[in-house]
């Protein structure tokens, strides 16, 4: 208990005293004041759980955001596919450039394409078709010298073109079924059928021709016209 909290029972017991010596022997209590120290008692047990308050106020507004970039993602999104398959042809096409020996052989009218790639006449036939062309057809001494020009730079010896008899034994045309012109190159002696199986055709590094069979695998020579390319 604090000084100035007693001052009060101080005063009112000399108060007491002073009356008491006045009143010569007037009864007075025992106890004029009694002091009271509270003490605090033990802890209680807990309470039961409170029911559930109110929801609390909103929150205050957040910051303004940062202004954003404008996306107009379905567009792009079509546009980045179609580049995928831009990437992927030319990837593709890179590869197909990549199998051709020396760059590319013209004529006037048309392009040649020496494909390092050994494969069976009617493969290498679909191969030159996938890509818009056929094996070449040489219809003329110029075209005719041009092909054997790429061989000869390639140093290779043989390659397969795009004549054959495959449809009639004995009566060749080129690979579009375009029936022989006049312009033959075979060699002395050929076709001969050799074995009854030679119904293809190779080109010599020389640019003469021979009958061979189909199946052997070897490199080729795609055309395609200037037009298409
Ligand atoms: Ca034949
Ligand atoms: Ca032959």
């Amino acid at each position: 208990m604090r000084a100035e909290e007693l001052m009060p029972c101080v005063l009112i017991t000399l108060l007491g005293l002073t009356l008491m010596e006045s009143t010569h022997g007037q009864h007075m209590s025992d106890e004029p004041c009694s002091v009271q120290i509270l003490v605090p008692g033990l802890k209680g047990e807990p309470g039961e759980k409170g029911e559930k308050g109110a929801p609390g106020r909103p929150g205050r507004l957040g910051p303004l955001g940062e202004m954003g970039v404008p996306c107009e993602c379905t567009p792009l999104r079509k546009m980045i596919g179609e580049m995928d398959i831009l990437v992927a042809q030319l990837s593709n096409e890179m590869k197909f450039i990549k199998t051709a020996v020396a760059g590319i052989k013209e004529t006037d009218s048309k392009v040649y394409l020496l494909v390092k790639e050994e494969k069976r006449y009617t493969d290498a036939e679909v191969y030159c078709q996938g890509r818009g062309g056929h094996l070449a057809m040489p219809k003329d001494e110029g075209a005719n010298a041009a092909i054997a020009g790429y061989i000869t730079e390639a140093g290779l010896s043989r390659v397969y073109i795009g004549i054959n008899d495959i449809d009639r034994e004995g009566h060749f045309t080129y690979v579009d079924r375009s029936p022989m012109s006049t312009f033959s190159k075979w060699r002395e002696g050929e076709p001969n059928n050799a074995y009854r199986d030679e119904d293809c055709a190779e080109m010599m590094a020389a640019g003469d021709w021979t009958d061979v069979a189909c199946h052997p695998t070897m490199y080729f020579v795609c055309e395609f016209d200037k037009d298409i390319v």
